[in-house]
């Protein structure tokens, strides 16, 4: 596996190595909690968790993001973002948990729930054959979890302008946009995100490929429980397929194709379609400047000891 550099400082604090001596354990900790899980357990975990990571730095109150606030339970007197309803079927929640409670035994009150996500997110993109990234870390778990907060995730027929937008409103730029939405080259979506284009409502879409998510789709039981392929070729693999299926017109979601049409991001989708090593690269720069937005540091927020509850002083 390739090991790419990235900066060992960002703006804020986050640093390579956070717990290097206060918990030096922490990273094989959680490394170890997502290998177990997936290879025994559940491969579907890494694309969890990797969407996960996305959602909990992209929702955020007052760009406080990053924070784990996606992982707040909701309880009778407060609704939590998991009650959203763009919380869209994200995933993953016990992995979390499960590392956490690891953690909690070898270092109490250390290691932040949110760290805990964004080093999940990266050893899911390593064990899927993705790059293997230094994570900077020093997150600290955030006060508040609305679910009104993530209303600003895109949804599945959004348009690259409209992706982009928030994208922005965040601090990524177009590139960094189509490189994380590689991202889609792992996990699946459920038939309720990409049904209007089926049936040839949605001319962009390769006959065969809507032939076969038909197939998928049809015979629902209303549960909406059937899900395909973000990449319906190499659809367990981190690498550039993805990208190679959208120009094949063979996207899934609305916006996954509107990627390569769109003469906003058509051309980048062509290079990374075209040059796997760009496309890690690029990734790896653009996952690790995602974990920084509106990260909380230093006194800010607090280290979670359950990451499904803010600590009881908080209350007291
Ligand atoms: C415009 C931006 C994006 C949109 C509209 C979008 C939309 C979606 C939708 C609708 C699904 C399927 C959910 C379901 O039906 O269960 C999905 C899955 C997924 N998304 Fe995205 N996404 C975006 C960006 C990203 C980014 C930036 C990442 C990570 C860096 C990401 C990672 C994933 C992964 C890994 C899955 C599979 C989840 C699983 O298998 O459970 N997405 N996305
Ligand atoms: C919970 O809800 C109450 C009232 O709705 C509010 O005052 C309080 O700030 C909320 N707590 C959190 C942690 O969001
Ligand atoms: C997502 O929200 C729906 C309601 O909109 C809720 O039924 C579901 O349990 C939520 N998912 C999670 C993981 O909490
Ligand atoms: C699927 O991916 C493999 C491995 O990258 C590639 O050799 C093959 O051509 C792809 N198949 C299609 C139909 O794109
Ligand atoms: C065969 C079948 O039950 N199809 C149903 C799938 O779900 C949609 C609504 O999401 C129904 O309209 C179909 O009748």
């Amino acid at each position: 596996m390739l090991f790419f550099m990235v900066p060992l400082a960002l703006g804020d604090d986050l640093r390579v190595g956070f717990y290097s001596s206060s918990c030096p354990k922490a990273e094989a900790i959680v490394r170890k909690v997502v290998e177990r899980n997936y290879l025994y357990i559940d491969s579907s975990i890494a694309g969890a968790l990797l969407r996960l990571h996305f959602h909990d730095c992209f929702v955020g109150v007052r760009q406080k993001c990053c924070d784990a606030s996606i992982l707040i339970d909701s309880t009778e007197d407060n609704q939590s973002e998991k009650d959203a309803d763009a919380n869209e079927t994200v995933r993953g929640f016990e992995i979390i948990d499960k590392a956490k409670k690891k953690l909690e035994k070898v270092c109490p009150s250390t290691v932040s729930c949110a760290d805990i996500i964004a080093l999940a997110a990266r050893d899911a993109v390593a064990i899927t054959g993705g790059p293997w990234y230094a994570v900077p870390t020093g997150r600290r778990d955030g006060f508040e979890s609305n679910p009104s907060d993530a209303d600003i995730l895109p949804g599945p027929s959004s348009t690259v302008s409209h992706a982009l937008q928030i994208f922005t409103s965040k601090g990524m730029t177009l590139s960094e946009m189509v490189t994380l939405m590689g991202a889609h080259t792992i996990g699946s979506a459920h038939c309720d995100s990409f049904r209007k284009r089926l049936g040839g409502r949605d001319a962009t879409m390769d006959p065969s490929l809507n032939e076969k998510l038909v197939r998928i789709c049809e015979n629902n039981n209303s549960d909406n429980d059937r899900t395909a392929f973000l990449d319906q070729n190499t659809s367990f693999v981190f690498d550039n397929e993805f990208y190679k299926e959208v120009v094949n017109k063979r996207g899934v979601l609305f916006i996954d194709q509107q990627l390569g049409l769109d003469g906003l991001s058509k051309g980048l989708v062509s290079k990374f379609a075209g040059d796997g090593e760009s496309f890690r690269r690029s990734f790896v720069n653009a996952i690790v400047k995602m974990g920084s937005i509106g990260v909380l540091v230093g006194d800010d927020g607090e280290i979670r000891t359950h990451c499904w509850d803010y600590n009881d002083d908080y209350y007291a």
